[in-house]
């Protein structure tokens, strides 16, 4: 009895998977599915890709239902050691006798060649009924055609590393492209850059599982002329990455159309909806790895996602900046704001963007900017200077228009650190001392704090109130001093309001 409620819940279980994964199958069709029928399975010794690896006895599984041969050590191992993927004749693949005999470990003697597009596997069977068996069992699954299901994987991952890496169209792929990793100096972000293919006919769903886990950004393929690779984004990557991804950090997601040059037509009807609904997608690309359209601005994209991600910064559902990037902007904008009167004039602006940037800007350009935020934000412009509104407002802009990375370079040269928290080196800069040295101010470290005092002291009567106190300190994490500062420092008479000599010794 128990065995037969966990052999239904398996069933069961495997039953929602495919449902998942072929939502465009009926039950009728997924049923026959949950029992692996398998049409020949026993062991054969395998020698590896160049042949002159030793022969090592496995026990093989040929499935017909996904064209599968599987292999692993014992018949009852949890999972295969690999698996080798069988097409059709038209795809190249075909089956013979092997005559060549298993030297290098091997102790059998019929040999059987199962050559794909890329490889040529070798086994070697005990007797010859064995070999029999299995040269039948390969070439009824090479005569049976594929379905399009079988092509729905096949969208164009091996070709696309393939085209980006030699700057041409490979005639013959592997199922799966090496791993690779293009050096920081010929990528567009300036960053090392490791790319991972996977094959679904190589690899196992463990393989993929752990890919994903590791990976900094992923670039989900379909085919534009595949509706069934279209609809398997929906139905089975963006469900399958976000059980596998941790929820906190999510990884930034590509959506990859290939083979436009197939089409007339775009699949941006099908995919922007896809893109509103799940806000982890970082950006959509219809590329061609044929005529090599839109390949290195795919990968500049995945760089970007990883480098200046969208998540922090935007919500795209509410169509409004984050809360924490407006409150770090804000503060961004005080800092600047040097006169403290609420508005960023031509001097600031320029203070503002050689901070950031390390160049001023062009006079033409700064009215550019403020034209700009004026013809959106009546209220973005005042006294020809840029509002905090107007500035906020410019940053929504670039982001809308994904320039994430300018909203991001302000940010890092301001401080933040990829949660948009403070980085510790920015709150507090190393200082080496050496023994039994102590440390004072110099002449410009108290021209600088005499400038930020006079610029809080907005009454000009040479002390702070609790409220010029609260607005010097609005641009620190948090307020550094409490209530026993009133007795440490020189305060005026009247309120007790620190004055500009806030040395605790007085000066
Ligand atoms: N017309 C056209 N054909 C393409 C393009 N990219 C790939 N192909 C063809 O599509 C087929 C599959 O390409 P692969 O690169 O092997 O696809 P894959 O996604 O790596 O497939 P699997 O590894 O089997 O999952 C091959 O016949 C390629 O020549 C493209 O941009 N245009
Ligand atoms: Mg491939």
């Amino acid at each position: 009895m128990v065995i037969v409620s966990l052999f239904n819940a398996i069933r069961a279980t495997r039953l929602a998977y495919l449902q998942r994964k072929h939502p465009t199958l009926r039950d009728n069709d997924l049923i026959p599915q949950l029992t692996r029928y398998c049409l020949k399975e026993g062991y054969m010794e395998k020698t590896g890709p160049t042949h002159r690896e030793p022969f090592k006895k496995r026990w093989f599984t040929l499935c017909s239902m996904n064209r599968k041969l599987l292999y692993s050590k014992n018949p009852l191992d949890a999972t295969e050691l690999g698996a080798v993927f069988i097409g059709t004749e038209s795809h190249s693949y075909s089956a013979s006798e092997s005559s060549g005999r298993s030297s290098r470990g091997g102790r059998w003697n019929c040999g059987i060649m199962l050559q794909t597009p890329d490889r040529q596997y070798v086994f070697m069977c005990e007797q010859h009924q064995e070999q029999k068996e299995w040269l039948e069992a390969f070439r009824k699954i090479i005569s049976q055609p594929m379905t399009p299901e079988d092509y729905a994987t096949k969208v164009g991952k091996t070709s696309l590393i393939m085209s980006l890496v030699s700057e041409e169209f490979p005639t013959v792929v592997p199922y799966r492209a090496e791993e690779i990793t293009i050096p920081a100096d010929v990528t567009p972000e300036r960053v090392p850059t490791h790319i991972v293919d996977y094959s679904e006919a190589e690899q196992t769903d463990e393989q993929l599982f752990q890919e994903i886990s590791k990976a900094n950004v992923i670039c989900i393929v379909y085919s534009v002329n595949n509706k069934t690779s279209i609809e398997k984004v929906t139905s089975h990557w963006l469900p399958l990455i976000n059980d596998n991804t941790d929820k906190d950090s999510r990884v930034p997601l590509i959506l990859v159309g290939n083979k436009s040059d197939l089409v007339e037509h775009s699949s941006m009807e099908t995919i922007l909806p896809i893109m509103n609904r799940h806000s982890e997608i970082e950006t959509c690309v219809e590329c061609s790895a044929k005529n090599l359209k839109n390949i290195s601005e795919l990968f500049y994209y995945a760089q970007k996602a990883v480098l200046h991600p969208t998540g922090p910064l935007y919500c795209p559902e509410k169509k409004n900046m984050k809360l924490l990037c407006v409150k770090a902007l804000t503060r961004i904008f005080k800092v600047s704001d040097l006169d403290n009167d609420g508005i960023l004039n031509d001097n600031e602006l320029n203070f503002f963007q050689r901070t950031s940037f390390n160049i001023p800007l062009e006079s033409q350009a700064l009215e550019d900017v403020k034209n700009v935020v004026r013809k959106n934000l009546s209220e973005g412009v005042r006294d020809n200077g840029l509002t905090l509104k107007g500035f906020l407002f410019l940053h929504t802009l670039f982001i809308q228009r994904g320039r994430h990375e300018t909203t991001w370079t302000v940010l890092r040269r301001f401080g933040y650190d990829d949660d948009l928290e403070l980085n510790q080196d920015y709150l507090f800069p190393p200082l080496k001392l050496p023994p039994d040295c102590t440390t004072e101010l110099n002449h410009n470290a108290y021209l600088f704090l005499q400038s930020v005092f006079d610029k809080h002291d907005k009454d000009r009567d040479c002390a702070l109130s609790p409220e010029e106190m609260k607005d010097l300190f609005d641009v620190f994490p948090y307020m550094p001093w409490g209530p026993d500062v009133h007795n440490t420092v020189c305060t005026n008479d009247q309120a007790g309001s620190p004055t500009r000599d806030i040395s605790p010794s007085g000066r």
